[in-house]
């Protein structure tokens, strides 16, 4: 597209002139890794697990590269379970081919298989992850993917920091995590962590036997700032992190940057990441850094609070041995939120704009589509049974998005973006009934979302309407503006939901309490400076609105990041089609993907359109 290269060349003559005074570029290279994927016994909490890992690292290993680079990652597939690997937040310009998701934008990696990922990292710097995109799995096979400044540490817009520190949090699962998805589609629903992690350290909170866990440590050296790379990779909760006797400055959100904000509490919800900077300017000695997860209160359903803990240690210069060693003293703890406080979260987030540079995306003033998204709870009738109307009676509880609960039908023979590529038929013959079907712009009735009457007391179950079950895919033209509207509702419970785009970044434009009111909200939109995430939470009893513009053609999966929610069907595709010229249209796929077979029907140009709310699986 024209348009598109002169902007590019204004924006490359931008950024030149920008960084005219900073050191010249490092060589753009290709960064190679073999990621074996393989299972292990691991004993923590005196109990041995079974465990799917990267390289036998839990965490996985750490993908660091600087913008500009290439990424090739050779899986090589060692473990039972069928694996893709998903790059979280990596944009994937023209590349949804190596985007990891099963049956969406390619086929699993079987047991005994490999898989290359290629990809190009540009436009991007910050700090994001990659996981498996297997429910369940992805508690164990996960790490951080760091993208450096081209132009290096000094052209940071923050103080360059002395240490660079990935901390993940993450939580400890004493099961054979592949056993998750298939205990919840029997119904079992029990399946819960025992500890949660701090760079895969379980902390000191937590003993065995009076034999008490390690914890991760932090060594730092008195004035020196440390920049932390905080993740969320836990699969239900958002966490809380404080370190005792220090303040954080945020620097950025998702891989984008932000106008720096003082806190000295993190909230990170499940797919979201955090740059922080901590300055070692407390008294030297031994401070917490804790990780507290928060749960709506009653009467919503409570779970077990697993907190965990690391420590911040002051390098101490050992001359005089005895006298303030600081191994002697006792370590600062930190005061919590209330595991039940989710307001400091709403704070949180809300404090969030993007900083201004040169190369900032602006926020599109002219909006193509509209959308309002309800997402809720329903149920549905499991094949072969009768129901009463009551979910826990034989019905199933499912998670909605404007009362479609997303299923892929289990016979498909191609991935949907090879289906969409080569106009050829995703289903097979047998047949279960799931079929493509657009998800709404509304929900089919408008009530009142968040009303507390809908969140029951005790264990009184709700009576959860039927949804339409099926693979909601929402089409968008080219360059389409989107506003999007997410509007979580209190159908049973009132969680909030960290709402995941792949492929792209979302302007968030405002986010509030209760029902979401256009002719109130809109005059709330901030049009000057949204955060741009990949990931944005929706507050419990509350909503968020966000904007994004459709112009990376592919087929991208967008759903809650709780992985219950995600297994329960809170997710959709958005298809996004080529554009008019030939940097606008996704290429072909890599030659290590396989095609679509021929057992499976080639369709005429436009067949798959047809597909869209043909059929839709009896409730
Ligand atoms: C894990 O331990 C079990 C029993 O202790 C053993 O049978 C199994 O082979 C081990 N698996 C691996 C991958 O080491
Ligand atoms: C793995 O994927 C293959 C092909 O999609 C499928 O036939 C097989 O059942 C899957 N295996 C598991 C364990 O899910
Ligand atoms: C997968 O990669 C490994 C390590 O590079 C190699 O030894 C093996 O032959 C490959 N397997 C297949 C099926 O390509
Ligand atoms: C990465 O960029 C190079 C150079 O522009 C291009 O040739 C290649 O096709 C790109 N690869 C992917 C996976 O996008
Ligand atoms: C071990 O854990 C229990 C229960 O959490 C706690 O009461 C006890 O103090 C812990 N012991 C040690 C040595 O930390
Ligand atoms: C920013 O955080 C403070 C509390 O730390 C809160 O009072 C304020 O409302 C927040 N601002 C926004 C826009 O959410
Ligand atoms: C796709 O395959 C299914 C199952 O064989 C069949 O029912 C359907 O008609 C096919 N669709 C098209 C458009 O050929
Ligand atoms: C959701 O869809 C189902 C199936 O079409 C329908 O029975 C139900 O009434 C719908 N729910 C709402 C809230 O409109
Ligand atoms: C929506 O906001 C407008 C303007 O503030 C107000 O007049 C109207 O009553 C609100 N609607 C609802 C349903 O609260
Ligand atoms: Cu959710």
């Amino acid at each position: 597209m024209k348009t598109r290269r002169v902007l590019t060349a204004i924006t490359m003559a931008v950024i030149a002139f920008f960084f005219s005074a900073t050191p010249l570029p490092v060589a753009a290279s290709v960064v190679e890794h073999t990621f074996v994927v393989s299972q292990m016994n691991v004993t923590r909490l005196c109990k041995e697990t079974l465990v799917t890992v990267v390289n036998g690292q839990l965490p996985g290993p750490v993908i660091d590269v600087t913008e500009g680079d290439s990424v090739v990652v050779h899986v090589v597939n060692k473990s039972p379970s069928n694996i893709t690997i998903h790059w979280h937040g990596v944009k994937q310009w023209l590349n949804c081919w190596a985007d990891g998701v099963p049956m969406i934008t390619q086929y699993p990696i079987q047991p005994n298989h490999n898989f290359t990922y290629q990809l190009n990292i540009t436009g991007q710097e910050g700090t994001l992850w990659w996981h498996a995109h297997v429910p369940g799995l992805r508690a164990t096979l996960h790490g951080a993917f760091i993208i450096r400044p081209r132009h290096g540490a000094s052209s940071y817009p923050f103080p360059k920091p002395h240490k660079e520190i990935p901390i993940i949090i993450g939580d400890w699962w004493q099961m054979d995590l592949a056993l998750l998805e298939k205990h919840f589609k029997k119904e079992i629903v029990d399946d819960l962590p025992v500890a949660a992690t701090i760079n895969g350290k379980i902390g000191d909170l937590y003993n065995c036997s009076g034999a008490v866990e390690d914890g991760y440590v932090l060594d730092v050296e008195p004035g020196k700032t440390y920049l932390l790379r905080i993740i969320n990779a836990v699969l239900f909760s958002e966490y809380y992190l404080k370190v005792a006797g220090h303040k954080f400055t945020v620097v950025a959100a998702d891989a984008n940057y932000v106008n720096p904000y003082t806190t000295d509490v993190i909230a990170v919800a499940p797919g979201e990441t955090v740059d922080a900077l901590m300055v070692a300017d407390a008294p030297q000695g031994r401070y917490y850094m804790v990780a507290l997860p928060n749960q709506a209160p009653l009467p919503d359903p409570q779970i077990p609070v697993f907190i965990t803990r690391g420590m911040v240690r002051y390098k101490y210069d050992n001359h005089g041995e005895e006298e303030g060693d600081p191994s002697n003293d006792v370590p600062m703890v930190p005061e919590m939120p209330d595991q039940h406080d989710t307001t400091t979260s709403f704070h949180f987030h809300g404090n969030l704009t993007s900083l201004h540079r040169p190369q900032r995306t602006k926020v599109p003033v002219q909006v193509d589509e509209q959308m309002f998204i309800t997402l809720g709870l329903g149920s549905f009738c499991p094949h072969g049974r009768s129901c009463e109307k009551r979910w826990r009676g034989n019905s199933m509880g499912a998670a909605t998005m404007n009362n479609v609960s997303f299923q892929l039908s289990t016979d498909m023979a191609v991935p949907l973006l090879d289906a969409q590529y080569y106009h050829c038929n995703s289903t097979s013959s047998s047949g279960d009934g799931i079929k493509l079907y657009t998800l709404p712009d509304n929900p089919p009735r408008p009530f009142d979302f968040t009303n507390p009457a809908l969140t029951p007391d005790g264990s009184e179950a709700a009576l959860l309407q039927r949804t339409i079950r099926a693979t909601a895919v929402r089409r968008f033209r080219y360059g389409t503006v989107v506003d999007m509207v997410f509007q979580s509702t209190s159908l049973l419970q009132t969680d909030s939901n960290p709402m995941h785009l792949h492929g792209h970044d979302m302007f968030v434009l405002a986010q509030g309490r209760g029902n979401y009111n256009a002719s109130r909200d809109v005059a709330s939109y901030n049009l000057v400076d949204p955060p741009m995430k990949n990931t944005v939470l929706v507050p419990r009893i509350g909503w968020v609105a966000i904007r994004f513009v459709a112009d990376n053609p592919g087929v991208w999966f967008m759903h809650c990041h709780y992985e219950f929610h995600l297994m329960m069907g809170m997710a959709a595709v958005f298809i996004i089609e080529d554009g008019p010229t030939v940097d606008s249209i996704l290429p072909p796929p890599p030659l290590n993907h396989p095609k679509c077979g021929s057992h499976v029907n080639s369709l005429k140009a436009n067949e798959l359109y047809l597909l869209d709310n043909k059929v839709v699986s009896p409730a």
